[in-house]
């Protein structure tokens, strides 16, 4: 259809090409590749200008080599916590051995809108596959420095938590391949089940083969106009793979960024060589700049698609019961004032016809 209406547009101007030598069906083609050419050109630039954003690294947010004075300078942004230490290569979150716990912590409370963070990690030791433990964890929370049994800190936590889980704990269901990265949004009520490795709370992951890996191991945590996109570069190609995207995420600000890690009977290295926050700038609308609320829980708009319940503060048993004692208390006084107001009322009454 609309090739035959091209052509017949170009027998059109081909015969008005011999009114004037310019629209010889020669310089016609030349014209309409000139035409189609800057089509392309332009729509690409546009292309580009949506998908523009501007990075800046920050430095406050950020850790990477020299690890100078990290954990005991008084300058330094981060605090080191548990069996976690600094060598001139990365900062070792748990050594490869048993029951270990650590973790490195943002000191600065975090307020950009529109961010990215690079994450460079390495997970390795000497078990053999599924016979190593149990991965590390990517934080941005309200809590930090908190001691727990979700790879390293608390559990109901109140945030972001992105986890490289290496041990399938839910070893009945073969659905998925480990190391397998998700990512979490805690609102303090909701617990992360290490016995099902999160399935029940995770809104989006992928298998991402990081342990042992040959090659240098990233993920990418990028948080714009409330959508979180979580990339990861494990196989050595220097590109980013889609692993989790998600929409309508409200992340509070103030919160912490941290990464932490435990082992239990099974153990790896788990390091961090570098967290690199970027402030993105972002052109926004006017709507977009208004549906950017401040919440102080972290929620999904579409809560059901992801599974996720936020539990309204409902009445609790024993506040029914003071509730229910002190109306029926309350009720009792009422009447008793009525009464003696009513036996006044007929007195006056009474006193009035003598
Ligand atoms: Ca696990």
């Amino acid at each position: 259809m609309v090739a035959t209406k091209t052509k017949s547009n170009l027998d059109r101007l081909r015969s008005f090409g011999f009114l004037h030598p310019m629209f010889h069906s020669k310089n016609i083609r030349k014209l309409i590749c000139l035409f189609v050419t800057i089509c392309i050109l332009m729509s690409q630039s546009l292309a580009n200008e949506q998908d523009f954003m501007e990075e800046f690294l920050k430095r406050e947010y950020s850790l990477s080599k020299p690890y100078r004075g990290l954990g005991f300078s008084s300058s330094s942004q981060w605090d080191l916590m548990g069996t976690a230490m600094v060598t001139p290569d990365h900062v070792r979150l748990t050594p490869d051995l048993q029951s270990r716990q650590g973790a490195v912590w943002s000191r600065i409370p975090f307020f950009l809108r529109d961010w990215e963070l690079k994450v460079h990690f390495k997970i390795h030791g000497l078990g053999k596959k599924n016979l190593n433990g149990d991965g590390l964890a990517i934080w941005l929370t309200k809590d930090r420095m908190q001691n727990g049994p979700v790879f390293g800190n608390m559990n109901q936590f109140v945030g972001l938590g992105i986890f490289v889980d290496t041990y399938p704990n839910a070893d009945k269901s073969h659905d998925r391949a480990f190391p397998y990265i998700s990512v979490m949004l805690g609102n303090g009520t909701l617990s992360y089940d290490h016995d099902r490795d999160g399935r029940p709370t995770e809104l989006g992951g992928c298998t991402a083969m990081a342990r042992n890996a040959i090659y240098d191991t990233f993920l990418l945590v990028r948080y714009s106009k409330n959508r979180l996109v979580l990339m990861v570069d494990v196989d050595g190609k220097q590109e980013w793979k889609h692993c989790a995207d998600i929409t309508g995420v409200r992340l509070p600000t103030g919160h912490f960024f941290g990464a932490s890690s435990a082992t239990g009977d099974l153990s790896d290295n788990h390091d961090i060589i570098s967290m690199k926050l970027y402030q993105l700038t972002v052109e926004k609308t006017p709507e977009e700049e208004e549906e950017e609320e401040e919440v102080t829980i972290p929620r999904v708009d579409n809560m059901e698609q992801f599974q996720v319940d936020v539990q309204e503060e409902g009445m609790s048993g024993v506040q029914f019961f003071f509730t229910l004692v002190f109306s029926i208390l309350g009720l009792g006084v009422l009447a008793v004032v009525g009464m003696i107001l009513y036996g006044r009322w007929k007195e006056n009454r009474r006193k009035r016809f003598y």
